[in-house]
C-alpha cells in the first residue's frame, strides 16, 4: 500500500471511529445499525442524521434515517427501492447496493449519492448511462 493510501485509510478509519464514539453515546442509532449498510463511506453518519457528529443532544434523523428507522433499522430490498430524499435516485442506487442484498453493486466501496440528501445522488448518472448505451451500441454493432 502506497503512502498516499494508507493516509486515506487511517483518515477514513479515524473519521468512523469518531463517528462511532459519538453514536454511542447518542439516543437512537449504533455502530450496528451503521454496519448494516453495505456501503458506509463517504456519508457515515451523514447518511442518516442531519449532522456529522450525531450526539445525545442532536441526532435528528434525515428522511432516508427515518425510512431506516421505520423499517426495522433493516437494510433490504423494500428501502433499496424507495427514493426517500425524492431527488430520482432510488435508495438502492445511492447506498451503493441497488437490489438491497446486502452485497455491494460489483466492486462498489462508496455510496454514490446520499440516500438522505436531495439531489446528491451524482448528476452525471444519466449522461454515464446515455454514454455506456452509446458505447455499447458501438461494439454490438461490429
Ligand atoms: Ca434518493
Ligand atoms: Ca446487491
Ligand atoms: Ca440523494
Amino acid at each position: 500500500m502506497n503512502r498516499i493510501a494508507h493516509i486515506r485509510l487511517r483518515t477514513r478509519t479515524t473519521l468512523m471511529v469518531v463517528c462511532l464514539v459519538l453514536l454511542s453515546g447518542g439516543a437512537g442509532a449504533t455502530e450496528f445499525d451503521m454496519t448494516r449498510l453495505p456501503v458506509m463511506s463517504p456519508n457515515l453518519c451523514l447518511a442518516c442524521h442531519d449532522v456529522d457528529a450525531p450526539t445525545s443532544a442532536s441526532a435528528a434523523l434525515n428522511v432516508f434515517g427515518a425510512d431506516f428507522l421505520a423499517n426495522g433499522k433493516l437494510w433490504d430490498s423494500n428501502l433499496a427501492q424507495q427514493d426517500s430524499d425524492g431527488d430520482g435516485c432510488l435508495n438502492g442506487v445511492e447506498v451503493g447496493d441497488s437490489d438491497g442484498d446486502g452485497n455491494p453493486d460489483g466492486n462498489v466501496t462508496e455510496q454514490a449519492g446520499n440516500p438522505g440528501v436531495f439531489d446528491d445522488c451524482g448528476s452525471g448518472s444519466l449522461v454515464d448511462e446515455k454514454t455506456w448505451g452509446t458505447l455499447k451500441a458501438m461494439f454490438d454493432a461490429d
